[in-house]
């Protein structure tokens, strides 16, 4: 079963995770797969806009924690991680000259979240939930949140979401500024995909640039950024507050960081 469904109409490339039973979880093989469709939609002149979703009920739960657990036991550096996965991730998705629409069909949680949010545009259903849940399993946001989320939110209420990591409602993130448009959820998929489709139909050169002229001026230290935050996540990985979180996690109980 392929991780990422691909499929290609009226110029725009709908791609959605497949890992419906683990909250399209991201497993090494997913990211790769994701990475290697976005190379080729930058190189087909035929894709002009792109669409992310997610199968099922989520619209991805970041980083699956069991692969992090097998990670730990063989001693895997998370800054390598981040440095082979996500952050080439988000930095492509912020790089291709093409506009990039996430369809948010359900929750979004830590490395989902920093994709989403490195997306040109947000269509949220309107039972999504956002949830930054780094520190959850103490660790610290990584794959651009850092910057992403203060950026679209402000760096009170990052603060406040990421300490807490209670989920943002799909109403306060269309407030706050994080989603572009609130759909009924069984309205999403069609109404994003319409949208993409429009876009597709535009000066997509001049779209292009535009994220050019976006990029230089609100994220120019993007890849600093995501370098620095997989600094701080190898550090956090030794500690015993990430030990305590995935143990909790994975019991399906609330962690005690006490
Ligand atoms: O180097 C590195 O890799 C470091 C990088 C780290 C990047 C990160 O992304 S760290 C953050 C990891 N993600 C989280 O902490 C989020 C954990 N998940 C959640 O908070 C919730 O699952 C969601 C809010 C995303 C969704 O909640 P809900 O109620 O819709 O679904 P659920 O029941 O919690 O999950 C459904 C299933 O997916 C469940 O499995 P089961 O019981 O049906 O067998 C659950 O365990 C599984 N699942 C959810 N998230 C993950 C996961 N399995 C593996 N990894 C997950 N992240």
């Amino acid at each position: 079963m392929p991780l990422i469904l691909s499929t290609l109409q009226q110029h725009t490339l709908t791609l959605k995770l497949n890992r419906p039973d683990k909250a399209n979880a991201f497993n090494r093989d997913m990211i790769l797969e994701l990475r290697s469709a976005l190379d080729e939609a930058e190189a087909n002149a035929d894709v002009r806009a792109i669409l992310l979703t997610g199968s099922g009920a989520t619209f991805c739960a970041g980083q699956d924690i069991t692969e992090m657990l097998a990670a730990q036991d063989q001693n895997v550096s998370y800054h390598e991680h981040l440095r082979e996965s996500y952050n080439p991730l988000v930095l492509k998705i912020r790089q291709i000259e093409k506009p990039i629409v996430a369809a948010i069909n359900g929750s979004v949680a830590g490395a989902g979240l920093g994709v989403a949010l490195a997306c040109d545009l947000r269509i949220a259903a309107d039972n999504a939930f956002f949830t930054v849940g780094f520190t959850g399993i103490g660790l610290v946001p990584d794959s651009g949140v850092s910057l992403l989320l203060p950026a679209l939110i402000g760096l009170g209420r990052a603060t406040e979401y990421s300490f807490s990591n209670l989920p943002i409602s799909a109403q306060d993130a269309f407030a706050w500024g994080m989603v572009n448009r609130l759909i009924p959820a069984d309205a999403l998929l069609p109404t994003a995909a319409q949208i993409a489709m429009m876009l597709a139909m535009g000066p997509v050169g001049a779209f292009g640039a535009t994220k050019k002229a976006f990029n230089r001026a609100m994220l120019p230290n993007l890849a600093e950024v995501l370098e620095y935050e997989g600094e701080l996540q190898d550090a956090r990985r030794s500690e015993e507050e990430h030990k305590v979180g995935v143990e909790a996690f994975l019991k399906k109980e609330r962690p005690s960081f006490i």
